[in-house]
């Protein structure tokens, strides 16, 4: 109840919440795109995204959180564009089912990359696999009508959750993101090695991008690139960074 009215109260003042940006690797080493991750400092300490967003989720609060990650993510990606030219790159938001099933949520998107003036194919949105069998009808509707408008998406902690292969080819999908818990034990536990190689060769046959996340050493990045996944998010190349740390990055692959 009190974090309810504390997050209410950072909304309210547009306060101590910012969108940090992880990025993410080509196996040749060039960043391909950047995952944003919520951060909400209150009182001079972070409060986990896994500790509020669920708070946001019950009390309703998430549809006002949403609406500030959309605006928010959207500015970064306009104030980006000079960096980003020429680059093939994806700026991958994350939506949570609420958020998701909102009538006008499709809208909400549209309406902040028009006034952002962003290019087609720039914002992602990360669903979970939950989310995607839930409401099929809805699900792809609206994932019809944003992908008409350039999104992309992702699935998000793939292979955590129960979706269906059936699913995964009738979804306008673009990448698999194979969940971290997989990813980092692939060298001593060789059912998460197969299974690691299971997702990435399904995700070739269903044409598919595959991104791994959790990589935190060189090593596991060699196992993946063995197993043909050749893109990468994690601590070996950076943690989230706040924008202007990502600017900097950018700027010194030039
Ligand atoms: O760094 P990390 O602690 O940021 O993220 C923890 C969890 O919080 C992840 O599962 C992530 O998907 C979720 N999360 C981070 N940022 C956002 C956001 O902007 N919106 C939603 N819905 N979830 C987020
Ligand atoms: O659920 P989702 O995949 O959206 O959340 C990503 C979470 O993983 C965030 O909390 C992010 O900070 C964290 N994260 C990103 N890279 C790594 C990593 O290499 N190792 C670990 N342990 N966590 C990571
Ligand atoms: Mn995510
Ligand atoms: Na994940």
């Amino acid at each position: 109840m009190d974090m309810e009215r504390q997050l209410r109260g950072a909304l309210d003042a547009d306060e101590g919440l910012e969108l940090y940006l992880q990025p993410q690797y080509t196996d040749e080493e060039a960043i391909c795109g950047a995952e944003l991750l919520i951060r909400w400092q209150y009182e001079g300490s972070f409060v986990p995204p896994d500790v509020f967003i669920p708070v946001a989720e019950d009390s309703g609060l998430i549809y006002r959180l949403g609406d500030w990650v959309i605006e928010n993510a959207c500015r970064i990606g306009a104030g980006l564009k000079d960096e980003l030219r020429d680059r093939e790159f994806s700026l991958a938001i994350n939506v949570s089912p609420r958020q998701f099933r909102q009538k006008n949520f499709s809208e909400k998107i549209f309406e902040a990359m028009e006034r952002h003036e962003l290019p087609r194919g720039l914002i992602e949105l990360e669903l979970t696999e939950g989310l995607l069998i839930e409401d099929v009808d809805d699900t792809v509707s609206k994932m019809l009508s944003l992908r008409e408008q350039g999104v992309r998406f992702s699935i998000d902690d793939f292979g955590t959750g129960y979706s269906s292969l059936r699913y995964l080819k009738s979804l306008p999908l673009d990448t698999l993101k194979v969940d971290q818990s997989f990813v980092r034990d692939v060298l001593t536990d060789p059912g998460d090695a197969s299974i690691v190689r299971a997702i990435v060769s399904m995700a070739r046959t269903l044409e598919l991008e595959v991104i791994a996340e959790g990589v935190e050493t060189k090593e596991v990045r060699d196992f993946l690139i063995s197993a043909n996944c050749l893109r990468f998010q994690g601590y070996l190349y950076s943690r989230p960074l706040p924008l202007d740390d990502f600017k900097a990055l950018l700027e010194t692959e030039r």
